[in-house]
């Protein structure tokens, strides 16, 4: 444990605070336990008020000159900065695995994330294209071209707590912003370890302190600082849906931006037409990876009356098989949750499960003994449900999965569409007007949609995000990159005349020719 924590520069006591070199952390004390055994295994000092506005002030004058150098050298810096995230692949997974208790091929698998983020972000970096327009005016030419914003505020989940940084960071620096990190409270140490490999990638190229800004802290000192702060013209947040209302309320007071990617609730239409094994290891892959953590996690499966009763069966036929345990054995599925407090929550939310007339089918369980008495463990659980049950509506972050019939494919588009989340979809079909019927307009209302493919695991290169509660914000791939700089809307004219658009006539001067 030291020594992996040595190899990525740190130590059983750390800061969580520095603009490239670590300040004292004057504020809170945090330590990152794992929900491997519910055990400490490093302290994190955190910014007191006053070294959040020391980073903010860095990050501010850092984007003077991180503005200046050019798009295809801001790409290279981040080029080098995936080069190094690749030699740190495994101890990176290492550390995400202990810290939030991912199995390790999911840990590994979120640090290939950012490095193919990086990957895409080096690309974009000759591609920050604007439009050209037609003129209407003689001698005149109109173009759009896309500038930096300045230090971008990054707030961060427990459950990709590396990825998700990296969509938005990677995105923001080749962009020729700065940015100001928040990283969940749970996952600190994560945080440290990536801006350590950062910042020796920045300081190799004699870049400035200040481009890459790390800010633990609680709410007071950090959260709503960042909020509220002027200087941060944008503020990206991956989080719950209560959280994302605070952070827009709080920017758009102050008429800031934002980008929300919050909770989602996705569903799996499975048809008649389906491959069935297809759809169980979808689902399966989609309700349990990551102990049902993700934002794309698989929450509801929606399946035809006609094939419910052998899907159900082979769902809980899969499940039986599902091995729970040590994150860090190569043999395991599903590890912990995050804490115990997430256990609470998931027993609580079956609870009213059964109350609102949900049948528990398999699974559920907070397991005891040996391991599983760190209090972190469950057996993932599959419920038949009613889609109109309140609680299916709401986003428990635990691997609960519900299971509703449906007879017909608008009944099945109905129900899908019903929750206030819009995050990811999937409909498992070989009926092609099946599939384009969910695709529609009038199919599913989510930001990802798929065919034959599950809800969660989506790639970088797509634009990431949801609709309605999820707040509507697109991050990672595609032109998510247009968020993070701002637009302008150029016109020059070389006529020697000043013709006005609209024909508008406007004549003060009885000399000038019209
Ligand atoms: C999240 O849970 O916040 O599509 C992100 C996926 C991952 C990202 C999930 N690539 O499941």
């Amino acid at each position: 444990m030291q020594k992996l924590l040595s190899r990525l520069g740190l130590t059983e006591t750390l800061s969580g605070v520095g603009s490239g070199t670590w300040l004292p952390g004057q504020g809170c004390e945090v330590a990152a336990v794992s929900p491997i055994n519910d055990k400490p295994f490093a302290t994190v000092k955190c910014a007191a008020a006053r070294e959040y506005d020391q980073i903010a002030d860095q990050a501010t004058e850092a984007f003077l000159k991180w503005r200046m150098i050019p798009a295809p050298k801001r790409g290279e810096i981040v080029r080098r900065i995936g080069l190094a995230l690749r030699q740190a692949k495994e101890d990176l997974g290492a550390l995400i695995s202990l810290e939030v208790g991912k199995i390790r091929s999911e840990a590994e698998g979120e640090v290939q994330e950012m490095i193919d983020m990086a990957d895409f972000a080096v690309g974009q970096s000759r591609m920050l294209y604007g439009l050209t327009m037609h003129s209407e005016r003689p001698g005149h030419r109109m173009y759009e071209q896309w500038h930096p914003l300045g230090p971008v505020g990054v707030i961060t989940a427990f459950n990709f707590p590396a990825a998700v940084w990296s969509w938005n960071a990677l995105i923001a620096l080749i962009a020729g912003n700065t940015v100001v990190w928040k990283p969940s409270s749970k996952a600190l140490v994560t945080a440290a370890a990536i801006v350590n490999i950062v910042w020796k990638v920045l300081r190799e190229n004699d870049l400035p302190d200040g481009i890459v800004n790390l800010a633990a802290g609680n709410r007071n000192d950090v959260g709503k600082r960042l909020l509220q702060d002027t200087r941060i013209p944008l503020v990206s947040a991956t989080g719950s849906v209560a959280m994302g209302r605070q952070v827009a309320r709080s920017v758009s007071e102050r008429l800031g931006k934002t980008i929300l990617e919050l909770g989602g609730n996705n569903a799996v239409i499975v048809t008649k037409s389906a491959d069935p094994d297809l759809a169980v290891r979808a689902i399966v892959f989609g309700a349990v990876g990551t102990a049902g953590q993700r934002c794309t996690t698989t929450r509801r499966a929606i399946i035809h009356e006609s094939v419910f009763e052998a899907l159900s069966r082979s769902l809980i036929q899969a499940y039986q098989q599902v091995r729970i345990g040590d994150p860090r054995k190569p043999e395991t599925l599903m590890g912990p949750l995050i804490d115990k407090a997430a256990v609470d929550r998931m027993q609580d939310a079956l609870k009213v499960v059964r109350n609102q007339g949900g049948r528990i089918l398999y699974g559920g369980k907070k397991l005891s003994g040996e391991i599983f008495d760190a209090g972190t463990y469950v057996s993932p659980c599959i419920c038949e449900a009613g889609p109109q049950m309140p609680i299916v509506g709401e986003e428990t972050f635990a691997p609960i999965l519900y299971l509703i019939r449906y007879s017909t494919l608008d009944q099945a588009i109905v129900i899908h569409n019903s929750v206030p989340q819009g995050l990811s979809s999937a409909i498992f079909s070989n009926d092609l007007l099946e599939a384009e019927t969910f695709l529609s307009c009038a199919g599913s209302d989510c930001g990802i949609a798929n065919v034959n493919v599950g809800t969660s695991g989506a790639e970088i290169g797509g634009a990431f995000g949801g609709e309605k509660q999820t707040g509507g914000g697109r991050e990672a791939g595609s032109d998510a990159w247009k968020a993070y700089m701002r637009r302008q809307t150029c016109t020059i004219n070389a006529s020697g005349m000043l013709p006005l658009a609209q024909g508008i006539r406007f004549q003060v001067d009885p000399q000038e020719p019209t």
